[in-house]
């Protein structure tokens, strides 16, 4: 599904020719892979972060609580993607990250007083997450 206007569903956020849904709930804190699937039943993905003012407006819908976003580096330590495919190298690390590890693979935008910034953190971990979906169509790898 590709938007064409500022129409989105309820739940739904809009910025940039896209829609966002943030997942916020404490129940609902899941997996990396779960919280992708989700997004996906959805016709979207997790958040791929494309520049600092994107950044600026998850920040804002994020409120105090942090999420999934959609970068990862499970199939090769050394090479990061975004779960959409988007080709985007902004990045909002946390100083002393990205950190090499086995298992922390997947990508965390921290609460507010860390300011968002992102974590490797494992992938099996629970956290709230937020999806996107918009001018960038939805299509699977
Ligand atoms: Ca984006």
């Amino acid at each position: 599904m590709c938007l064409t206007d500022k129409r989105c569903d309820n739940g739904w956020s809009f910025y940039g020719g896209n829609c966002y849904f943030r997942e916020g709930r404490k129940k609902a804190r899941t997996s990396w892979e779960k919280a992708q699937e989700i997004c996906e039943s959805e016709q979207a993905n997790l958040v791929t972060v494309n520049d600092a003012n994107e950044q600026k407006f998850l920040s804002g819908i994020l409120g105090k609580k942090g999420s999934w976003c959609g970068l990862n580096n499970k199939d090769d330590e050394k090479v990061f993607k975004w779960v959409s495919g988007e080709e985007s190298k902004y990045t909002n690390w946390a100083p002393k990250q990205p950190r090499k590890s086995k298992k922390a693979r997947c990508v965390h935008m921290q609460m507010a007083r860390h300011q968002h910034k992102w974590v490797m953190r494992k992938c099996a971990k629970k956290a709230r997450f937020t999806c996107e979906k918009g001018k960038f169509c939805y299509y699977t790898l």
